[in-house]
């Protein structure tokens, strides 16, 4: 059998994490053929939660499961890792500025991206999914000088989730029948779910739907407002479903996208679809051979056009701020 990959997971006494740990032992984020040590990274204080974690881990005698380390220091939990899951993240408390944010998660992110570099394995991929999370990977990103720039991508694929589910839900199919579903730009409020080349049993999705003011005023506003939504339903930020998609965007990573469809990542700009160089904006991908590539030579019209430039504004003031505080 496969030696064991070595799996890092922040935050992993958290919510996100709870659903996370127990996807990652059953073989679901590189599949069933995988064995995986998890090395877990938790502040001093959720230590001890995490061991619980642990410990209900040990209790589900997962056969792919070879083993868990739990540190409290990021040069030790990186130490190896072939995939890194970067889950804890300071959240947005009450009179908080964008500033603020922004410095604290660079506190999380810089140490975690220099941890990265000196210590993880070759092969590592890195999936940012705290918040800000374009952000927060573009400062992993650029305290990690050694590390090819195409490992670091941040989580959309909650969001594609989302939009796929919305979509095949407004036309009465399954989800299975959606396919080149598109998330452009930044994991916020702004982003922009594009149905205009989105295929639905062989059609396209935008002239299947025909519908301009349900795209624009219901299915829009679902999907980016969608977090906001199940807060208030719940009470508490989504967990499980964006566990379920931290996993999609791994195995997806890993073991490629399938032939005539593509995902949803964010991922590092080479300048494509007029995106600046180097934001970690979100794109439709194709992945093969554990490679992302961004697909190429859409049409964008000029109501795309529109939306994705207000969600890449607003990647290109979230690095301003970032490079005014020092951490990119
Ligand atoms: P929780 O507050 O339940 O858990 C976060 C955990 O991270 C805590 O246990 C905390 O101790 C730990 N942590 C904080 N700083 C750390 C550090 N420096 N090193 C290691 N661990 C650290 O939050 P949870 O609901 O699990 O959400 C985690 C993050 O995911 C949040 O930033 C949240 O905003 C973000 N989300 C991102 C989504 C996406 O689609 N990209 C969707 C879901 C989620 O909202």
């Amino acid at each position: 059998t496969q030696a064991p990959v070595n799996v890092t997971v922040t935050g992993a006494a958290g919510q996100i994490g709870y659903a996370l740990l127990f996807r990652i032992a059953s073989g679901q984020l590189l599949g069933a053929d995988t064995p995986v040590k998890l090395r877990l990274l938790e502040i001093p204080q959720a230590v001890k939660a995490a061991e619980g974690t642990a410990m209900e881990l040990e209790d589900g005698a997962f056969p792919l499961l070879a083993g868990i380390d739990i540190f409290d220091d990021p040069k030790q939990a990186f130490a190896g890792a072939n995939v890194a899951l970067l889950v804890g993240a300071r959240p947005r408390t009450k009179g908080m500025e964008r500033g603020d944010l922004l410095e604290a998660n660079g506190g999380i992110f810089k140490p975690q991206g220099e941890a990265i570099n000196a210590g993880a394995a070759e092969d590592i991929k890195v999936l940012v999914v705290g918040n800000p999370a374009n952000t927060n990977s573009l400062i992993a990103r650029s305290n990690a000088p050694d590390v090819p720039i195409e490992r670091f991508t941040a989580m959309t694929r909650l969001d594609h989730n989302r939009a796929t589910a919305q979509l095949a839900k407004k036309l009465g199919v399954s989800v299975s029948d959606v396919k080149k579903m598109t998330i452009w730009g930044n994991h916020s409020a702004t982003q922009y779910p594009d149905i205009f080349h989105a295929e639905v049993a062989g059609k396209n999705a935008a002239e299947a739907v025909n519908d301009q003011k349900w795209l624009e005023e219901d299915f829009i506003p679902t999907v980016a407002k969608r977090g906001a939504a199940i807060i208030e339903a719940r009470g508490a930020s989504s967990a499980a479903s964006a566990a379920s998609a931290a996993i999609d965007h791994v195995y997806t990573w890993v073991n490629g996208t399938a032939e005539g469809d593509w995902t949803s990542m964010a991922v590092p700009s080479d300048g494509s679809y007029g995106v600046p160089e180097g934001l970690i904006s979100s794109f439709p991908v194709t992945c093969r051979g554990g490679k992302w590539e961004i697909v190429q030579g859409l049409e964008i019209d000029e109501f795309s056009r529109g939306k994705i430039d207000a969600s890449v504004a607003e990647l290109s003031e979230e690095r301003e701020a970032v490079r005014k505080l020092g951490l990119v």
